[in-house]
């Protein structure tokens, strides 16, 4: 399979993004939302800010009071030996190393806007920055599913309660309506379905389980978008297989003659994000009828490679140049934006030979 990515890659990249605290730097502009608006490309950025230090000891851990916007920082010295601080993006509990404690960024959604979906230009002000006690440690990787004439964006809500998934409704990119968590912590990955199928909208979310059980894809059914039920697992990590550890849903799904097609991401026990696919009947979504045997895109360009996290290709959003078209916008490396386009008959063919 061809993937024809931009020449121009990375399109977006933290130089281009002007902090928006002062004291801080911006360490990625990643993980876009894309949307369609008025004859223009939006892409709704992660923007991860972290407060500058001059002491390599010395990790400053921003938390932002929602109320005020206040934003306080914690210092913790990399000898303290209650914590691990080997995830460049988390500190974790020497104790509890599959937790995380605190986050060393703190994330936004801020757009940039374009008019031919390679140059973007990038507003000055966040359009979602921690409005409620759930997003004291920050606002991530938001997902944009266009549904009649109002565009839902959900995003991941990070605070000391958890990871949930919120939900926000809006028509101009101006301002937002919020509808609260949708799906309790911890959650990711959620994509809402762009029309109701038998009467009822359909949503995919990956539960983060600690337990029993894996990082697995599972689908669920609502009558407003906002109450979700009848929760089914859908598909599952597979032991050696680049989708090992952990997978989740990245793009709306695309309505397509075959089925619809889910363009996930998966990851492997040494955190290497690639891309694969799968395909779920149009009438009933929680039937699968083909899924990738392998990525059908993996991090290969230097600037996939390298970067704040390291081997990370992770699309959450695309839009639809014509019939077999996707011109899929994606996070490389924790750090920046780069922009691809996929065939659509390509991918369904890649599929066909999976088995
Ligand atoms: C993971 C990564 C981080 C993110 C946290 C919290 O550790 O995806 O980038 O900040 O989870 O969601």
């Amino acid at each position: 399979m061809t993937i024809k990515r931009f020449e121009e890659n990375p399109i977006i990249t933290p130089k281009d993004v002007k902090a928006h605290h002062e004291g801080f730097e911006v360490i990625g502009a990643f993980n876009a939302g894309v949307a369609d608006y008025n004859g223009e490309t939006l892409l709704l950025m992660r923007v991860a800010e972290r407060p500058i230090s001059n002491d390599p000891d010395i990790v400053k851990i921003p938390i932002v009071d929602p109320a005020t916007k206040e934003i306080t920082i914690k210092e913790l010295s990399k000898s303290d030996k209650e914590y691990n601080f080997e995830d460049p993006r988390v500190v974790r509990k020497q104790d509890k190393l599959e937790g995380l404690s605190y986050l060393t960024s703190l994330s936004y959604v801020r757009i940039a806007r374009s008019q031919d979906g390679i140059n973007f230009t990038v507003d000055d002000e966040p359009f979602l920055y921690p409005y409620n006690e759930y997003q004291t440690f920050g606002i991530e990787d938001p997902r944009v599913t266009k549904i009649e004439d109002t565009y839902y964006i959900d995003f991941t809500s990070v605070s000391e309660k958890g990871v949930a998934v919120s939900l926000v409704t809006t028509r101009d990119f101006e301002s937002f309506t919020d509808q609260g968590i949708i799906f309790a912590p911890e959650n990711k990955d959620v994509v809402l379905f762009p029309e109701k199928i038998n009467g009822l909208y359909y949503a995919l979310h990956r539960p983060v389980l600690k337990s029993v059980g894996n990082y697995d894809i599972w689908i669920a059914e609502s009558p407003d978008t906002r109450h979700w039920g009848n929760h089914q697992h859908l598909a599952g990590v597979r032991e050696n297989s680049w989708d090992e550890e952990r997978m989740g849903a990245g793009l709306t799904p695309v309505k397509t003659t075959e089925g619809w097609l889910v363009l996930y991401h998966g990851a492997s026990h040494a955190s290497r994000y690639c891309m694969g696919a799968l395909l779920l009947d149009l009438n009933d979504p929680t039937n699968v009828l083909a899924r990738s045997d392998s990525a059908f895109m993996e991090p290969e360009a230097d600037y996939e490679k390298n970067g704040f996290f390291n081997e990370v290709v992770f699309g959450c959003g695309a839009t639809q140049k014509d019939d077999d078209t996707l011109t899929m916008y994606y996070g490389v490396a924790d750090t920046s934006i780069a922009g691809c386009d996929i065939s659509i008959k390509e991918v369904l063919a890649h599929l066909k030979e999976s088995n």
